[in-house]
């Protein structure tokens, strides 16, 4: 085995988005691309020589390619040890719980997430630091910076490691650990949750359960949790083996792309409860039967229930949500005496409000829930979170989710999303929207009056960081919002996101369709924004 030193050139469009750095395969496919970003990364997160790197990802095409790469980079380095997940697996809520639970340096996440996968797909690379969340922007404007300019790369010339074998193995003096993919995850969640409750309601035959893993990572740890050791029927869980290619889908839990799913949830005799996660496992889908969780209302429902579950029977220190989640948390906290913060879009903005102790639960509208027990969202912590509640409270989803309603009132909420567009299309969209907006405030449009317009702007009460230009957002007098942004995660052209929100309080008016009770708010947000000429798309790709 020797160690080498590759001559590189740098890759302009190295900069990681909202969530790492997300190509098409054929992209990271070109000769020295993955291993630019990759010493890009090691060059800005200072020594950790002999330290633990933990190593993982969802399984897409190319992950196991670029495991090896990374466990020979890693060791040409200078780490101690990576604990690498059995097959290169690991969900995104697993290697933070592992991340925190070895007291690693940090860690590798090889994940488009919600992207498509397969030869023709995307895959994705980021660093999580050693509290097991997402780098902070300073650590991903570094690495960025440091792509630009890099010459070399460390690579040591080995044959590959057995990745599907359990076990330890030595490569030029680091120790290279194989290890379950589920164990530590599956320990962590029955120590946050009330198993044998909810074993008693998988088995008492009346209740019945659909978990669609959409061919992606969480197919493993579905199968283990809720079949194995919670003892749901067989075949509760589908769409549970990993495929590469994620059986040709998008593996997004909301109810377009979790279509099968849907036709369960919404077909005759349907189950219980349903819920799906997306390729990388830090998202949820909750359904009841005939019935969808918007995903800012389970963050307020399990905020309201919190106490119920045992790892969080002492109640919650505050909430966290992104800013184009609605306010329905915010309702909550109020009740509770509790804060909420209001952070930009991207999980990597809770870290330091849940190490600072000032948040247990934080959410995003993207089907994001999770909690201080790591430093990711989790979607089958959150499938969890719903399930100990059904179980404690005997209720249905949607006798929970009326309640609530009764309640706080309900916050109508719905987000457009215009995938595809042309990237100069949505750029000259959010220019004029941002020139528009010191004109806006006082002006009536229907029934609504502009009470505030701008671009949100996030300082970060821990450490006074700031980070701008984060969505342009328009309220109204009544509390009602739209927000637009585009999307960081993207590959192609350019997403565009509208999110709509307007709050309810009287019971009768609970039970209308959002598109139509939002419906004035979504043709101004059009008037405003000249979303169907500028982009050409007479309606959203997708609605949720
Ligand atoms: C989207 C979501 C955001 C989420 C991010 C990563 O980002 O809106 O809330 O944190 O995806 O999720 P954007 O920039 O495309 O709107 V995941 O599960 O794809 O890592
Ligand atoms: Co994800």
């Amino acid at each position: 085995m020797t160690c080498k030193t590759v001559a590189t050139q740098p890759f302009s469009d190295q900069k990681p988005g909202t969530s790492g750095l997300r190509k098409l395969v054929s992209v990271f496919q070109q000769p020295h691309y993955l291993e630019n970003f990759v010493q890009a990364i090691f060059d800005s997160i200072g020594d950790f020589k002999g330290q633990t790197l933990v190593v993982g990802g969802d399984g897409r095409f190319y992950n196991r390619q670029a495991t090896q790469i990374i466990l020979k980079m890693a060791a040409a380095n200078g780490f101690g040890r990576v604990k690498v997940g059995q097959g290169g697996i690991l969900s995104t809520p697993a290697t933070s719980a592992v991340i925190r639970k070895y007291n690693a340096f940090g860690g590798i996440i090889l994940s488009a997430s919600h992207n498509p996968g397969g030869p023709d797909g995307d895959f994705g690379i980021k660093y999580n630091i050693d509290n097991g969340g997402p780098a902070p922007e300073k650590v991903t404007d570094a690495i960025y910076d440091r792509s630009k300019t890099i010459t070399e790369y460390k690579i040591v010339d080995a044959p590959d490691i057995n990745l599907d074998i359990l076990g330890t193995s030595t490569l030029e003096g680091m120790t290279v650990e194989v290890i379950d993919s589920v164990i530590d995850y599956a320990a962590l969640m029955e120590s946050l949750f009330d198993f044998d409750r909810i074993r008693q309601l998988f088995t008492t035959g009346k209740f019945r359960m659909c978990m669609d893993s959409l061919h992606a990572v969480t197919g493993s740890y579905a199968h283990a949790i809720f079949e194995q050791r919670l003892g749901a029927p067989k075949g509760t869980v589908q769409n549970g083996v990993p495929l590469e290619d994620f059986g040709g889908g998008h593996p997004d839990p909301n109810l377009v792309y979790a279509h099968d799913l849907v036709e369960v949830m919404f077909g005759e005799n349907a189950p219980d409860f349903g819920a799906a996660s997306d390729g990388d496992g830090d998202r949820n889908m909750i359904l009841g039967r005939n019935f969808f969780v918007t995903p800012s209302d389970s963050l307020a429902v399990l905020a309201a229930n919190a106490t119920l579950v045992p790892g969080y029977r002492n109640g919650l220190a505050g909430i966290a949500r992104s800013m184009p989640t609605s306010q329905a948390p915010d309702r909550v906290a109020a009740k509770l005496g509790i804060d909420c913060y209001e952070t930009p879009t991207g999980w990597k903005f809770f870290g330091n409000l849940l190490d600072a102790g000032k948040a247990t639960l934080c959410g995003e509208e993207s089907f994001g829930t999770g909690s201080n027990h790591i430093r990711e969202k989790d979607g089958l912590w959150a499938v969890l979170f719903w399930l100990n509640i059904l179980a404690v409270t005997g209720k249905s989803v949607e006798e929970l989710m009326k309640e609530h309603w009764q309640t706080y009132g309900r916050n109508y909420y719905s987000r457009h999303d215009y995938e595809a567009i042309d990237s100069d299309r949505a750029n000259t969209l959010i220019t004029q929207l941002r020139d528009k907006l010191p004109t806006l405030k006082g002006q009536k449009f229907g029934s609504y009056e502009v009470e505030y317009s701008d671009d949100f702007s996030y300082t970060d009460p821990i450490d006074g960081s700031v980070s701008q230009k984060q969505g342009v957002r328009i309220g109204f007098t009544d509390g009602s919002r739209i927000v637009f942004r585009l999307s960081g995660t993207g590959t192609q052209g350019a997403t565009l996101r509208l999110y709509v929100e307007r709050y309810e309080a009287d019971p009768a008016k609970h039970n209308d369709d959002p598109q139509v009770a939002l419906g004035e708010l979504i043709a101004i947000a059009d008037t405003i924004a000249q979303i169907k000429s500028l982009t050409g798309m007479d309606k959203p790709t997708v609605i949720t």
